[in-house]
């Protein structure tokens, strides 16, 4: 850690002007930081003159939520920067544009995205995105099945696994995703209201338990494709024309299922969320109609487009019998409902949660949500073979919600 420094709102300007030529001579700097993830600073900073502007984010050696108590690898950075560029190729821009990472201060700088605002505040907002669907779903076919072995040549697959190794970010999701919120204690975060009841709808479920740890260890062992890893509505930035996908730090390869289904939780929160704060009305009805069709296309879009993409990327043989295809999509959208079961549940239980849920102000109906939560994603996770299709999820969302 040599040459390494946390980066202020005092020395990050002179920091970048050092490493890139970007701002001009005259350039008048205005400056914030702006992370309000879990890990990292993330400093905007912006020619007043020019309106050029750039984000700057560095890998903090501890977990920014948590404190210097815990401890993690600051190598992390180096994975995002070579994950954002991977995917900048296979989805024609569907990530930032990198200009630059430092290797001693575990520094990115990136492409400014001030026309776009991060997914979750906008669906706060009761804004829709009618491109989304669309364009969320080629992030995640050209991701992931781009990145696969029934597309990638074994051997190049396999270098690629190793250059993704990355342990003490996949702990985290082992831990918080899938151990947990189904056990006592640990670093499980609830209000009082849900105490007896994740004991009792979670933690004594032994058939559930039995489900999850299927799902953790599909997690740990399936390295099927290049993943985002931590693909929730925070991790978008959306705007009414375009999307990017930012933060693939928890980037590895793991199960396909890992991203699709935490973007269908994340779905789901808002809507649980939206239904709970909103009186009956306009607006609300708009909202839920919207995040209901997207959350239907998204599963659909993703199912359709892998099969009509199959037969021209896939180059494996065996992945070429027919009726293959089918079984392995449809395997991964089984999955993909399990996943979302699990980051529901540890947004409710967990160390880390959503504003969706926790923003709700009424005390009675934040409660009622939480727990209707918690029961609609212990369905996803016992019976996620039923959840394959859009309709799968609007018909649950109408029986639940
Ligand atoms: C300690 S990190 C907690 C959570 O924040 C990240 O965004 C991931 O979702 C992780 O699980
Ligand atoms: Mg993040």
């Amino acid at each position: 850690m040599g040459k390494y420094y946390e980066l202020t709102v005092d020395t990050v300007v002179s920091y970048v002007n050092a490493k890139l030529d970007f701002f001009p001579e005259d350039a008048v700097f205005e400056c914030n930081e702006i992370g309000d993830g879990n890990l990292n600073l993330v400093f905007r900073i912006k020619d007043t003159h020019s309106n050029k502007s750039i984000i700057v984010k560095q890998a903090l050696p501890y977990v920014r939520a948590a404190g210097e108590d815990w401890p993690l690898d600051i190598g992390r950075g180096a994975i995002e920067t070579k994950i954002l560029e991977i995917e900048y190729e296979l989805t024609d821009g569907l990530v930032p544009k990198v200009y630059m990472f430092d290797n001693e201060m575990y520094c990115m700088v990136m492409e400014d995205l001030s026309d776009y605002i991060i997914m979750r505040y906008g669906l706060l907002k009761y804004e829709n995105y009618p491109k989304f669907a669309q364009q969320i779903s080629d992030f995640l076919v050209k991701t992931l099945l781009l990145t696969s072995d029934v597309v990638m040549g074994h051997k190049e697959k396999k270098e690629r696994v190793k250059g993704f190794i990355n342990p003490e970010l996949c702990e985290i999701t082992e831990e918080l995703v899938y151990t947990e919120p189904f056990n006592i204690g640990a670093r499980n975060n609830m209000e009082d209201f849900l105490v007896d009841f994740h004991r009792q709808e979670l933690v004594e479920d032994v058939a559930l338990s039995v489900e999850v740890a299927k799902l953790k260890f599909d997690f740990m062992n399936n390295a099927q494709a290049l993943l985002h890893g931590d693909l929730h509505t925070g991790s978008i930035f959306v705007n009414q024309e375009y999307t990017k996908v930012i933060d693939p730090e928890f980037a590895f390869y793991g199960p396909m299922a890992y991203d699709i289904g935490a973007l269908i939780a994340n779905l789901i929160m808002n809507y649980i969320s939206t239904d709970a704060i909103l009186d009956e009305g306009t607006t609300k009805a708009v909202h839920l109609e919207y995040l209901s069709s997207a959350l239907s296309d998204v599963v659909d879009l993703f199912k359709q487009k892998s099969l009509d993409l199959w037969d021209d990327v896939v180059t494996d043989k065996m992945a070429k019998v027919t009726g293959f295809k089918e079984w392995y999509i449809n395997d991964v959208l089984v999955n993909s409902a399990g996943v979302a079961g699990c980051e529901m549940i540890r947004r409710t239980v967990g160390f880390a949660h959503v504003k969706d849920l926790d923003s709700i102000p009424d005390n009675a109906r934040r409660e009622a949500a939480k727990k209707k939560n918690i029961l609609f994603a212990k369905e996803l996770i016992k019976n996620r073979s039923e959840y394959v299709a859009g309709i799968d999820y609007t018909k649950l969302i109408k029986k639940f919600v």
